[in-house]
């Protein structure tokens, strides 16, 4: 069976190594210059491919993609239909994004970026320090990402809420659901996650609505998609001080176009969408059984929706 690679984030030589040593069968090949016939073609294994590229593999048993969203692939209006699109679900992504946010909620509850600016002072000061059970923790997304980081959360004793499609029964964790669950779930959020599917219903979802009802001086830390957020809207609450900071690592136009006013803004962290890598070693496996699986004429796991968009 043969798996065309294609990605100009992830290199391929570690991906070569790992499906390689899971699947002596496979033939790996590197897009665009080792695709030969593209009749031949069985898996994809992709990130961002050119839109109408997948069409032109006619024999495609499954999309698979190298990242946990798949708005990169749904998002070509010529993706052949009938062919499945796998999402990659990891235990080494998961934790990384886990990683994450705990990283960014703690810096944020035990306010290490007002201590930088008091030490840069020199000024030898504590300022008060608030019962992490009282810390009101929010989570956008109670997924594989969004699920996993609420009940780590939830574990290091931060008050945690979630926000989902679906009604949720997660032990530890206050949940709300669907349209009419957002503004009660906002309202209570100190600390916003994002960890959402950019979708069709999610797109802009972070805009001025949905700021104004988080409770004044709440921070937002967005590791799931650029498009969730209405920069003009969150700029604005940064500026009017009802947001008081932004950790930002994805963003509409990627890389983070160099005059963006994001860079250099006082409120807002950038990274450059390191949220969470995917670690080949770990994830080959995920990408070889379901390989495994397709061969063995049963479905893949992780199979898109692509009505709902995830
Ligand atoms: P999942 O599909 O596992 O989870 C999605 C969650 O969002 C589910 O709980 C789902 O609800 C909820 N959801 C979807 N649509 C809506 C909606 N309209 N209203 C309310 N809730 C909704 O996704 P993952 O956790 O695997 O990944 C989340 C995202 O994280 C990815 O799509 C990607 O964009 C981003 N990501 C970013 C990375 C980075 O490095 N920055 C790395 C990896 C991922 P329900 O449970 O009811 O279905
Ligand atoms: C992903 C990402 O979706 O890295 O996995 O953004």
């Amino acid at each position: 069976m043969n798996l065309l690679y294609l990605s100009s984030v992830d290199k391929s030589e570690p991906w070569r190594e790992a499906l390689e040593r899971a699947l002596p069968d496979l033939d790996f090949r590197l897009w665009p210059d080792e695709i030969g016939d593209p009749a031949e073609i069985d898996y994809a294994l992709v990130w961002k491919p050119p839109p109408g590229e997948m069409r032109r593999y006619a024999n495609l048993k499954a999309i698979l993609s190298l990242g946990a969203g798949v708005d990169h692939l749904l998002c070509d209006p010529d993706l052949p239909a009938g062919v499945p699109v796998v999402r990659l679900i990891d235990r080494a992504l998961t934790q990384g994004m886990s990683e994450y946010v705990l990283y960014w909620v703690l810096h944020y509850h035990r306010r290490f970026a007002d201590y930088a600016r008091l030490v840069a002072a020199r000024q030898w000061t504590n300022l008060p320090q608030t019962d992490t059970r009282l810390r009101r923790v929010g989570v956008l997304g109670l997924g594989e990402l969004g699920g996993d980081a609420a009940r780590k959360l939830a574990q290091l004793d931060f008050a945690v809420a979630g926000w989902s499609r679906s009604p949720k029964d997660l032990p530890g964790i206050e949940t709300f659901a669907g349209r009419d669950g957002l503004v009660p779930f906002l309202e209570r959020t100190e600390i916003l996650v994002c960890l959402l599917p950019l979708t069709a219903e999610t797109e802009g979802i972070i805009g001025r609505e949905t700021l104004a009802a988080l409770p004044t001086g709440a921070v937002l830390i967005n590791p799931a998609r650029g498009g969730h957020v209405v920069e003009d809207d969150l700029l604005a609450a940064l500026d009017s001080g009802h947001i008081a900071a932004a950790t930002l690592d994805v963003f509409r136009t990627e890389p983070l176009p160099a005059g963006h006013p994001f860079w250099d803004h006082p409120k807002v962290t950038v990274t450059p969408h390191m949220a969470s890598l995917t670690v080949p070693d770990s994830a080959a496996g995920w990408v070889a059984e379901n390989i495994r699986r397709v061969e063995q004429g049963r479905a893949p796991l992780g199979v898109v929706d692509r009505a709902r968009g995830y």
